[in-house]
């Protein structure tokens, strides 16, 4: 959506624009944002793509990852909360890539099976498959953008004896709401976002007890009673986990909150990103443009402190490589720019250097194209609070409020708390809202 705007905005400032095809496998666009009820394969067949559940909202304020040509304010129409839940945020992104007109371009149901570039004509050819009309396709294009995302494909390691885990064990990917939780014992694996929000989630719906359990480090929030972090599971026997402490715990539930791996089918290996999930994936140059072929472009390779926004920053440099606004530069002074990044990210040691880190990369970027600049540092600052937000309480963080960089609008204070709140609908968020007073209950 971001590549599809790019575009869009080039040509209405009187750019020639190239003939665009955008293959899209699911029947709406939104990606992450296009929650399913189904899990494992969908109507079609095809793997489900969105790892989405009923009952996310967004775990950073949205004044973080606001797009900067298209505001919160402009959609709609009036401030709103700092953590809205996924319907309303996939308003936001539907509302934006509809007004620009670019629905024409994409193919819905259409699935790219495969890739292939001739080094001669520097074309690549791509195997199609419409899924609705059952017909295969193919078609010849210069340059390929990948916007499939990396939080897709389930990161699923194996555990001594889980086999004999007598109840349900999914991945986060699998999970479509915490309700059926409810008076359960439930392990959590991992310790990163999935755990986190997961967690929260499934003591907010009612679980008897989460147990977190961490390979690294534990994620150290003050948890609520019923909640906790245990180290990395040894073995399990029957529905007793051990962990590597040499305690135990007998569980009903186990979810994999283990990650996700880069992993794209359409394209040959010598094409696919091979990195685990961080700042500064190998093999890309300016993050977006692969090193071994720069005429394939991956957006939003990278983890995630900044979301839509470094989407776009991505998308408006990669348009105006493709335009020839920027040069690209040879292959040596490419890896040498590569490796300067490389070695600046080795440099960073903590949570706040590697939010300054992306914003840097984000700056780079917009530095060199049309794209409206804006305050990054001031960005910076409201992740850190967020942190900090977190820090203070895990169930609470997401009542607070921050002001937009874009607009300088102060959000409105949500009228139901989070861990009250059990109707997610975009209909209820936007329903008339008490004042802040009120909702506190003053
Ligand atoms: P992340 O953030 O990639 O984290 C994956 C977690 O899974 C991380 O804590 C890993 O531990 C853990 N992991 C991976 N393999 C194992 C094994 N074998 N055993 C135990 N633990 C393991 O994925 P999330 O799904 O939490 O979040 C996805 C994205 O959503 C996130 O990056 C944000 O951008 C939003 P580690 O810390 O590496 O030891």
């Amino acid at each position: 959506m971001a590549a599809l705007r790019a575009f869009k905005s080039a040509e209405s400032h009187g750019s020639e624009v190239p003939d665009i095809v955008c293959y899209e496998k699911q029947d709406d666009w939104g990606g992450q944002w296009n929650f399913t009820w189904r899990t494992g394969t969908d109507h079609y067949g095809e793997p489900v793509h969105s790892s989405m559940y009923r009952n996310l909202w967004s775990n950073g304020p949205k004044e973080a990852l606001e797009f900067a040509e298209y505001t919160f304010d402009e959609h709609f129409g009036r401030p709103i909360s700092s953590y809205p839940p996924r319907e309303v945020l996939w308003d936001y992104i539907d509302g934006r890539a509809s007004q620009s007109g670019v629905k024409d371009k994409v193919l819905f149901a259409h699935a790219v099976r495969w890739s292939e570039f001739d080094d001669e004509t520097q074309k690549f050819t791509l195997t199609v498959d419409d899924l609705r009309h059952k017909k295969t396709l193919t078609e010849v294009f210069d340059e390929i953008i990948v916007s499939t995302g990396h939080f897709s494909f389930p990161n699923v390691p194996d555990f001594d004896d889980i086999e004999t885990f007598p109840g349900e064990v999914i991945h986060a990917h699998e999970f479509r709401g915490a309700e059926r939780f409810a008076g359960q014992r439930l392990l959590l694996i991992g310790g990163s976002y999935s755990a986190e929000d997961i967690g929260i989630q499934s003591h907010k719906m009612g679980a008897r007890q989460v147990t977190m359990s961490y390979r690294s480090a534990p994620q150290g929030f003050a948890w609520p009673e019923g909640v906790d972090e245990v180290p990395q599971v040894s073995r399990f026997d029957g529905s007793v986990a051990t962990f590597v402490d040499g305690t135990s715990r007998e569980f009903d539930a186990v979810v994999l909150c283990t990650g996700y791996l880069h992993h794209y089918p359409f394209l040959p290996h010598d094409a696919q990103i091979d990195s685990p999930n961080n700042l500064y994936p190998t093999g890309l140059y300016r993050g977006v443009t692969w090193q071994a072929n720069p005429r394939i472009h991956y957006l939003g390779a990278q983890d995630q402190w900044f979301t839509f926004n470094m989407f776009d920053a991505q998308a408006w440099f990669v348009r105006d490589l493709i335009l020839g606004r920027i040069e690209l530069p040879d292959a040596a002074a490419r890896q040498a720019h590569i490796d300067a990044w490389l070695d600046a990210y080795s440099q960073v040691d903590d949570d706040p250097a590697a939010v300054r880190f992306q914003a840097d990369y984000i700056r780079d970027l917009i530095d060199q194209t049309d794209y409206p600049m804006f305050d990054l540092d001031e960005v910076v600052d409201t992740f850190l609070a967020w942190k900090k937000d977190k820090k203070s309480n895990i169930l609470t963080y997401r009542d607070q409020a921050y002001r937009s960089v874009m607009t300088g609008t102060m959000a409105t204070v949500h009228h139901t708390a989070w861990l009250a709140e059990l109707d997610d609908s975009r209909e209820r968020y936007l329903s008339a809202q008490p004042t802040a007073d009120e909702a506190q209950g003053a």
